[in-house]
């Protein structure tokens, strides 16, 4: 007997509740509300191949609410995905599974994207649709044209996040995207009402989008509702009215279902409701033979687009080639030599935001795969340069993107660009704003990804606008965060060695942070290498034996270079580190760190922000200039002052610790 829609959605639900009995937690609600949705999508539309999820056209299939990951997991076994086998779904939950609690983003696995903060994977599916825009645009609509899909839930649709990002979507008319909303109307506190009166017709078409409602367990009027989205002009949300934990006789439609297993008696009552009368992770032959006909549908479909893609003139099939595989050109490291070269003989003083404006626009016109943008703020934050072209709706030539004010939406879009491949994405702000958008970039470093964060206005260095605007615990913050560079130049060289460094990294994002106010050029000698990279280096000394090591960062680097002078005059021999990333410099052998940290002097830091974190540097016996309270409205030189952010304070510092 072949087995038919309702075999093929109940494989989904069994394997995810038995996942989740067998682990003892999770969610098995989603799974069984949205299995049938699911279903009708993978089996008529969704393009995609097993044998390469890598294909860079598939559709791509994002499960916003990862808390029901079980129903992903269960998706990409039956279809015949490689990365997950039944032994991988019995192991759900434990260590070392590929099914983990909730999906985890892994390259070529079928798992595009890491989700369960709720509302991250609607984000990333925006920047995934709009990546795809871009690409047509630039190769052309027979070799790039792909949907994006996603499941977002009631949680998802709560969250801020989905209002900058759809709104953003919205406006640009990304109609590649279709969001199936489930509509559940429960979440863990019991029913959505007690929270939410929002009429979400009325709020998305608001936004531009088309807007269709259909019952989740109707298979012809959910696959009616998708046939629907292929001549749309807007991107599309179809409202999915399910049952959440369907076909539970005492769980269906309660929060009870949603995030703990159903207990073994409820699961017999439940394959009884369903007529299923297998044993836990068994799939019947028929119904696993016919999930990987399924999956094998679109190994034609990819052998047709390399038709295509191989008539390809050679230079664009070199290119994509390049973009996809995260490769900059050959001429590039070139180029920035001579960049470095011209930078060094023109000795400009330059607020390093402006520094990087320059590197920008020298680099911009020969990575067309740079995908830039800003929170607002481009003029501040000097993200837009004159190679800049804006995206616009319906108009993806460009390589600018004016996200709004909208942070948040702005770090989860650029992780959906990044994930999709063949775009760079760097998007900019006042560093102070890393709190709107902290939970996209903390994601950005999960997933290893090439995400480049400009963050101007890097200090009480800004002035005037006040502390509310002044950062003072964020580069602590962000410090703290793993597999993430956070860089803060001294001057246009580092500024471009930086810049490099961000650019080369393919498993990690960065942060550059940059000054407001003018800083001196401080590169004493010009060099080849790039010194950034060390994480920090000896960029003054007055003689080889110094009792005092300053280490600075960023505009400070200048005040400690003053120190040493008016140190040198009175006998104290001092030397200055350069520390524009402790990532890096962490990472560099104990014989470097111990020779640049320099064992037997005293150790003064100073960063125009909070201290905490220096003490690794400069241990117990030494000292920390920064911050220990909030900033101050005022010019930035008093405030400099009012701080002790001094030369002066430095040599006082000194000649009181060499004195004990
Ligand atoms: C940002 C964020 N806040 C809180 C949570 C914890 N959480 C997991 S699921 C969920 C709500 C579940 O409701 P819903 O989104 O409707 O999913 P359903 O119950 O329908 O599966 C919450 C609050 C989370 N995952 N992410």
């Amino acid at each position: 007997m072949s087995p038919v829609f309702k075999d093929l959605a109940n494989a989904i639900r069994f394997l995810s509740i038995d996942a989740v009995q067998k682990a003892n937690s999770g969610h098995p609600g989603l799974p069984m509300g949205m299995a049938d949705v699911a279903t009708t999508l993978f089996k008529y539309y969704l393009r995609f191949n097993p044998k390469n999820p890598g294909w860079i056209n598939r559709d791509r299939f994002i499960l916003s609410a990862g808390h029901g990951s079980m129903l992903l997991y269960s998706l990409l076994y039956l279809a015949g995905y490689k990365s997950i086998s039944i032994e991988d779904i019995k192991n759900f939950r434990q260590k070392n599974s590929i099914c983990a609690g909730h999906p985890e983003y892994e390259k070529n696995s079928g798992i595009e994207t890491t989700t369960g903060p709720l509302g991250q994977g609607l984000s990333n599916a925006v920047g995934l649709a709009l990546a795809e825009e871009i690409l047509k645009k630039k190769y052309g609509s027979n070799l790039i044209n792909h949907k994006t899909y996603v499941i977002a839930s009631d949680g998802d649709m709560m969250e801020g996040l989905s209002h900058e990002v759809m709104s953003l979507a919205g406006h640009l008319k990304l109609k590649n995207l279709i969001v199936f909303f489930d509509n559940n109307k429960i979440s863990i506190d019991g029913s959505t009402s007690l929270a939410v009166s929002d009429n979400y017709k009325k709020r998305f078409e608001s936004y531009g989008w088309s807007f269709q409602e259909v019952n989740g367990h109707n298979e012809k009027q959910i696959s009616k509702a998708i046939k629907k989205c292929m001549s749309s002009k807007k991107p599309n949300l179809i409202s999915c009215k399910t049952i959440i934990g369907y076909g539970s006789p005492n769980k269906s439609g309660k929060a009870s279902s949603h995030g703990a297993p159903l207990g073994e008696e409820e699961i017999s009552l439940v394959r009884k409701k369903l007529k299923w009368s297998y044993e836990p992770f068994h799939i019947p032959k028929e119904i696993l033979n016919e999930w990987r006909r399924i999956g094998k549908k679109g190994i034609a479909e990819e052998e047709k687009w390399k038709l295509v893609y191989n008539k390809k003139d050679k230079k664009i099939r070199e290119e994509i080639n390049r973009i996809i595989n995260n490769k900059l050109p050959k001429e590039f490291d070139k180029n920035l030599i001579s960049l470095k070269k011209k930078i060094y003989n023109q000795k400009l003083d330059l607020a390093s935001r402006k520094s990087s404006a320059m590197i920008l626009e020298n680099i911009t016109q020969n990575l067309p795969e740079l995908i830039g943008g800003s929170a607002d703020l481009s003029g501040s934050n000097n993200t837009k340069t004159k190679y800049s072209t804006i995206i616009k709706p319906q108009n993806f030539k460009g390589n600018y993107i004016h996200y709004g004010v909208r942070e948040h939406g702005m770090a989860g879009i650029m992780n959906g660009m990044a994930l999709h491949g063949g775009i760079i994405p760097y998007g900019g702000t006042f560093l102070v704003f890393l709190d709107y958008c902290k939970p996209s970039l903390r994601l950005s470093s999960f997933m290893g990804l090439k995400v480049i964060y400009v963050f101007s206005h890097d200090s009480i260095g800004l002035g005037e606008d006040g502390p509310t605007h002044q950062p003072v615990e964020h580069l602590a913050h962000l410090r703290s965060i793993p597999n993430l560079n956070v860089f803060r130049p001294a001057d246009t060289i580092e500024t471009l060695e930086c810049w490099e460094i961000a650019l080369k990294s393919s498993t990690n994002p960065s942060v550059i942070a940059l000054s407001r106010q003018k800083i001196p050029f401080v590169s004493e000698k010009f060099n080849t290498k790039n010194m950034s990279s060390l994480g920090g280096y000896e960029i003054r000394k007055s003689n080889s034996n110094p009792e005092i090591t300053l280490i600075a960062s960023g505009s400070e680097v200048q005040i400690a270079i003053d120190a040493l002078n008016k140190l040198k005059e009175i006998n104290i021999n001092s030397k200055v580190v350069s520390m524009p990333c402790q990532e890096l410099f962490d990472k560099q052998s104990e014989e470097y760190k111990e020779k640049i940290i320099a064992k037997n002097s005293r150790k003064i830091s100073i960063e125009a922000s909070s201290i905490f974190g220096w003490e690794k540097y400069v241990g117990q016996d030494g000292s920390s200039l920064g911050m220990k309270t909030f900033g101050k409205s005022a010019p930035y030189k008093t405030i400099y002052e009012d701080f002790n952010l001094t030369s002066d304070s430095v040599v006082m510092i000194a000649k009181k610790m060499l004195s004990k």
